[in-house]
């Protein structure tokens, strides 16, 4: 009991101090750490008959991640985070060696309500020192996380504990200030939710809440631990460490209200890009955006560091792509020394040049589009560089993209993979039929033409006839 006495003790000295080590007789109090590694994304997360000190909140959908469980002790949640070692599949086919929390990579969400007291105990089962920093909260300044300025870094094999106050309700994430490079190249990172504890004028009731970071690796094809210097070579380019097809579509029932949280921690900006509806940034990790401060947008650039909140109304059926912008991140590993091919006449070269390079194909030498349907012998655990299949044929990506899948026929909150969408008739592209003439064209010249010669018949290809059925 005096033991215990004395952690309480500690403990409320160290929410107005800083992070503290926990003693090791208090170990046996901590929560215990919840583990999940399954890249699938998990349903939301409500605590059974707990909603906090705020109203119910709506849960959030972390994209192939998942909300981490915590414990309500004299009304302070208790949450246990163990930063580790873990094995993340980024895509079926390819596997990594990461850092990250509690099993996975990213780290579980924390989703907590404005105005509620928290307590995150943090366990280091790295090789080396670490601390988090929880950016963008309002704290005190002893748990801001930086190694170093605000608390010495905590040593491997030790338990700290960090204390504070929700004070703001936004979006916001985690991740070390201690061997920042390193430790955020190997993937330890963390979203963080708090929900408004009564109705904000500037922050609307959502049918659908998804949250993800966007963050990217450079690993060697054939090998399975990031490279950690890189600066700006990457070649996997994620969402929640996941490329595409790995990554899960989001769902939306027609007529819903969808925000989308999106934070970046790698090294560069990502235009994120979405297609079909226009949205608006409707907060950030600064908060909540006014409303007559919002425009609408169908892009996005979410700079290194930052955090976007973005909402809209899913009334376009259909599925829609999300993705990055820039076109080198949604591809897979690729060789950025490759030449530029196209035009060039490769006939007699290859099998004397196959005698050299058993492997050696011709590639490009019409464009890259034949890559997305090609089987190329690749390492071990490697991707290729354009990949995914659609109803249609490959998708031709394999990066930061994913699917905005709105139907009219979904439950709400039903979050079963409808498989892919069937345009109704008359309502997709296709193939020109011979003889077709434009119906608005200009008008016929005076001269005289040849009479054309009788026209071969052309198949054409009804699109929805190569529906492969539903994806899952
Ligand atoms: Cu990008």
């Amino acid at each position: 009991m005096q033991r215990r006495r004395f952690f309480a003790h500690a403990l409320a000295g160290a929410a107005t101090l800083a992070a503290v080590p926990v003693a090791r007789a208090a170990l046996l109090s901590l929560p215990e750490p919840v583990s999940r590694s399954d890249p699938a994304t998990a349903g939301p997360w409500m605590p059974p008959g707990v909603t906090g000190a705020g109203r119910p909140y709506r849960p959030v959908v972390t994209l192939n991640g998942w909300t981490l469980p915590f414990r309500l002790r004299d009304g302070v949640k208790e949450f246990h985070l163990v930063a580790e070692p873990v094995v993340r599949e980024l895509a079926p086919g390819m596997s990594a060696h990461l850092w990250g929390y509690n099993g996975s990579s990213p780290g579980p969400t924390i989703e907590v309500v404005e105005g509620d007291r928290v307590r995150i105990f943090v366990t280091n089962r790295l090789p080396e020192h670490t601390t988090i920093h929880w950016h963008g909260q309002r704290l005190p300044n002893g748990m801001d996380g930086v190694g170093g300025l605000n608390q010495p870094q905590i040593p491997p094999g030790q338990t700290w504990v960090y204390e504070f106050e929700a004070r703001r309700p936004g979006t916001f994430m985690y991740h070390p200030h201690a061997d920042e490079m390193v430790q955020m190249a190997m993937g330890m990172m963390g979203l963080w939710i708090t929900h408004p504890r009564r109705p904000h004028p500037w922050i609307a009731a959502v049918e659908r809440d998804y949250a993800f970071l966007i963050n990217a690796f450079d690993i060697t094809p054939g090998a399975r631990t990031p490279n950690v210097n890189t600066m700006l070579e990457f070649n996997l380019w994620a969402f929640n460490s996941r490329v595409f097809p790995g990554i899960d579509p989001l769902l939306a029932r027609l007529g819903d209200r969808v925000r989308v949280r999106i934070g970046n921690l790698t090294m560069t900006n990502h235009p994120i890009h979405l297609h079909g509806m226009e949205f608006e940034v409707t907060g950030t990790d600064g908060g909540p955006v006014r409303p007559e401060a919002r425009w609408p947008e169908v892009t996005v650039d979410i700079a290194v560091g930052q955090m976007r909140q973005i909402e809209f109304i899913a009334n376009e059926e259909g599925d829609w792509a999300l993705h990055c912008h820039k076109s080198h991140h949604t591809m897979g590993p690729m060789g950025h020394g490759v030449p530029t091919m196209i035009g060039v006449d490769h006939r007699g070269l290859v099998h004397r040049l196959q005698r050299l390079v058993p492997d050696y194909m011709v590639m490009g030498e019409r464009g890259m589009a034949d890559m997305g349907a090609m089987e190329m012998p690749l390492p071990d655990n490697t991707l290729p560089m354009m990949t995914g299949h659609g109803p249609y044929g490959p998708i031709e990506m394999g990066g930061m993209f994913t699917v905005l899948k709105v139907r009219r026929d979904l439950g709400a909150d039903d979050r079963n993979d409808p498989g892919w969408y069937r345009p109704p008739p008359g309502t997709q592209a296709q193939p020109v039929q011979a003889g077709l003439q434009p119906s608005h064209g200009p008008a016929a010249p005076a001269a005289p033409r040849p009479a054309p010669a009788p026209a071969a018949p052309i198949e054409v290809h009804h699109p929805t006839g190569g529906h492969h059925g539903p994806h899952r």
